[in-house]
Order: structure tokens, then sequence, then C-alpha cells
């Protein structure tokens, strides 16, 4: 196997539902799409494997063959499918792309294919590749005569079954290097089933068009379990979909070639750079992604997603830090989004913000992320060194110490001064001048916020066991006096 050009992507879309041992959040989770990725070429190397880039720019020329299996009767017409990817999947990765990329072309068929559906549920536990590569050939045999295959650069079989029945699963072949009569070979091409969902099709066109990898455990995957523990619902080729169809991280719209080197801040561990953020889903302005490299095939992106447009369902929303590292084949975790709430097992609440956990540090490689403000469509961020990411912490906690002290005193206006201060000196990232405004008030601590409660509490108690012992007594004086 190892050397072979030949690579499979298989996608799935099973209903699986996790055992409930599982992260309390998800055992109840139904995922309606699975995904695996199958790699027979691919063992774990020492090198980046996701270096060369494929960019997806323009229009997408694509043909849509349609066949009917033997056994199996067409049920959806030409007209559907024109509209799935031509209208629905285009207009998708138009907007994710702002206005990069679109999918047109034509849709071929029905033509009857040689082939049964049984033929395909076997072939998953035969020579898959095999099986896929020669049901591709005469899928593409059959429309040759009609189909000049030189006007088009993207190839889609659809065959005539359900997914639930035909295994589950869609495909995308990459290097079956099918001949035509036109000139051309076609070294990847997709198969799918007629009722593919939305999110299957949009997914299986992340591989088809971009070259895309999945982004879940496969073994997990395999397991039937919940997958998506690397990415969560990040982007679209993790297999994610509670949150309809997300879009894609930072990485893959790099690697898509929609992010260019000028709206990508470089930084080396150990320096420091304060950088306006611009939501990676929000048009093309200013910068939409730090990069921190701490190897040549390891790094970090820190991007901002926000709940809009295509992104509006998603969980949460905020900075989105990233560690990629390009040694570790897919299926294992090349990328996997840090969790800003690792408290949880999900990574619905991975997104760092000013108003929950707002910091993310990484000893190690002396980086952090520090977000120290927000506004409607981007972030402040200051991408500094581990030491710079503790003090930050430090003042963030302070900041929140005095501003619940104000809201405890309603108002103290030496303190509120000292806040402002405090608050624009941490977000000019200036984490020193922010606790040094801050050194001014010596901010109660929560220990003793409490203690005047204490206090009445146990006022009040002494005052139920005195009244009574004071009633008591006056009582029995008078009673001796008219004794
Ligand atoms: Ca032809
Ligand atoms: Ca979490």
């Amino acid at each position: 196997m190892q050397g072979a050009n030949t690579k499979i992507v298989l996608c799935r879309n099973q209903t699986i539902k996790s055992k409930p041992k599982m992260h309390s959040k998800l055992h109840l989770l139904v995922l309606s799409v699975g995904l695996l990725i199958f790699l027979p070429a691919l063992a774990p190397t020492t090198q980046g494997q996701f270096t060369e880039r494929q960019a997806v720019i323009g229009e997408q020329r694509t043909i849509v063959i349609l066949v009917e299996l033997k056994d199996v009767p067409q049920f959806r017409e030409k007209e559907y499918f024109k509209d799935l990817i031509f209208n629905r999947v285009s207009d998708y990765y138009r907007q994710v792309s702002n206005n990069l990329t679109w999918i047109s072309g034509d849709v071929v068929g029905w033509y009857p294919i040689n082939r049964t559906l049984q033929e395909i549920v076997d072939a998953r536990s035969g020579d898959l590749f095999k099986f896929l590569k020669a049901f591709a050939t005469e899928a593409v045999m059959l429309a040759d005569r009609d189909a000049d295959f030189s006007k088009y650069n993207k190839f889609v079989i659809i065959h005539s079954a359900r997914r639930a029945v035909s295994g589950n699963t869609s495909y995308t072949l990459y290097g079956p290097d099918i001949p035509t009569n036109d000139g051309i070979k076609i070294d990847r091409i997709q198969i799918g089933a007629s009722d593919d969902s939305f999110i299957v099709t949009v997914h299986e066109f992340g591989h088809n068009l971009g070259g895309l990898v999945d982004l879940y455990d496969a073994r997990l995957f395999r397991e039937r379990r919940y997958s998506s523990v690397f990415v969560g619902p990040w982007d679209v080729m993790s297999n994610d979909n509670r949150y309809k169809t997300p879009t894609f991280f930072a990485w893959n719209r790099i690697r898509l070639g929609w992010i260019p080197d000028s709206r990508i801040k470089d930084i080396k561990p150990g320096e420091t750079a304060q950088v306006n953020l611009t939501a990676i889903n929000i048009g093309t302005q200013g910068i939409q992604a730090i990069r921190v490299r701490t190897s040549p095939f390891t790094y970090y992106l820190a991007e901002v997603r926000l709940k809009r447009g295509l992104d509006s369902t998603l969980p949460s929303e905020g900075m989105i830090v990233t560690y990629i590292n390009e040694t570790v084949p897919f299926g294992r975790g090349p990328a996997r989004v840090m969790d800003a709430n690792p408290a949880t097992a999900t990574l619905d609440d991975a997104a760092f913000s000013i108003s929950g956990n707002t910091i993310y540090v990484d000893a190690q490689n002396d980086i952090s992320f520090v977000v120290t403000k927000t506004s409607a469509i981007s972030y402040l961020v200051s991408a500094t060194t581990a030491q710079r990411g503790a003090l930050a912490q430090k003042a963030h906690d302070s900041i929140r110490s005095v501003n619940q002290s104000i809201a405890e005193r309603k108002s103290d206006q030496d303190m509120l001064t000292v806040l402002k201060e405090a608050t624009a000196e941490y977000e000019k990232g200036n984490f020193e001048g922010s606790l040094a405004a801050i050194g001014k008030v010596d901010p109660p601590s929560s220990q003793e916020q409490q203690l005047p409660q204490i206090v009445i509490f146990a006022q009040l108690a002494l005052l139920l066991v005195i009244l009574p012992v004071v009633y008591l007594g006056l009582r029995r004086k008078s009673a001796t006096k008219e004794g």
C-alpha cells in the first residue's frame, strides 16, 4: 500500500447515538452526519502533508453524472440535482468564500449502469477503492459519448439508491486516473447517493474542490462514538452538524486560498503584537488570522468567529485558537481547536471572549493570545509571551474584582476612575499599566466582601437568642416583683 498514489476519502452519513458514558451533554445527541477518512497510502510521517495548497478560486466547472442501478429505479429528476449543486451548494461556497468561488456546470443522465445496490454495500468489506474506481470508470464511460469532459474540472457521480440503504456513505476518490475520450484523465471524483443532504454535499465538495481532509477522530467514528473531538462544530469538515452547516475555520480558508498572507499576521514565539482581528466570517478586510509558528510543521492560528450569516447557528462566538500539526495524519487530529472552557468536554464553548475565558496560554511554547477588547466585527487580540499572558490573567481578574465591588457598593467615584484607567490600559495590551492602576486602590478581597453578610447573619442569630432571654428575664423580674 505504501507509496501508492491512490487515496480514498470516505464520507459517511449515519445516525449515531453516542454511548451514554460519553460527555454528559453529548450523549443524547443524534448525529446525522458522520464522516470517515480512509487513506491506504498514508502512514504517519515526519513531514507536513498539508503544505501544498489548492486554491479554489473562480468558477468550478462541474459535471454531475446520474447513474441508475440495475435494481433501484431513480426517483429524482435532473432538476433536483441542478438546484442542489448549482444553486444551494454553489451559493454556500460563494458566500463562505466572499464571492471567490462558485459551482456551475451540467447534470447528465440518468444512465443505466450494470451494477446493483448490493455490490455497493458489499464493496465496503472488500477492496473498496478498486470497486469504486471500476464503478466510476463505468459511469464516466456511459456519459463520455454525450459529454465533453475537457469542459469540466470537477466530477461527481450520483447513483439512484438512498444513502441509508447503500451503506450511509459518500466518497471522494483521489487518484483514480479515469480515462475519457476527450483527452483528459479524471484524477478526483465524488460519488454520492440520491438523497445526500445539503451538509453532506457541501462537505463532500470540500474534499472535491479543495482536497480538504476530514477533521474528526477516525477511531471514535469507527466505534460509532461522538468523534468531533478535535474541532467540534467549528468547521464543516468536522462531522458535527448540530448547528446546521458551519463554515470553515482559518486553516481551511487559508488552504483554499481565500485568506492571502496579507491578511495573516505572523509572529514568532516570544514576540508581542496587538492585532485588530476582523471576524473571519465577515468580509475581506483587515487581518483575519494570527499565525505563530512553533516548528516548521506546527503552528497556532487565532481567528474570530461571530454568529453571523452561515455561522449564525454556532453554539458560541469569539476567538478560536487552533493548533496545527501537519505531521499528524488526518483522522488523528492534525488540527485541534483549543478549549476556552476545558472544564466541559465539549468544544461548543471553545471560543475565547471578553465576558468568559479570555486568555489562552501555552507555557511550553511561550505563547499566549489575549482578547483585550471586542467590537461589532473585530476583536483586539494581544498575541504575546506566556508570562505576559499570565500577567493579563491577573489584570483581568483584578478588573473583574474591582467591577464587582463597585457593583456591590453601588457607586464609588474613585474606584470608577481606577476601573476606567485599568480597562483602558488592558485594552491596549498594557497589562502592567492595568495592574498599576488597580494598585492605586485597595479592592476588597472576595473574603472581605463576604464578611458583612456573615456579620449580619451572626447579629441576627444573636438577636434571636438574646431577645427571648431578655424577655424571659424581664418576665421573671416582674413576676418576682408581683410575688
Ligand atoms: Ca466525451
Ligand atoms: Ca469545553
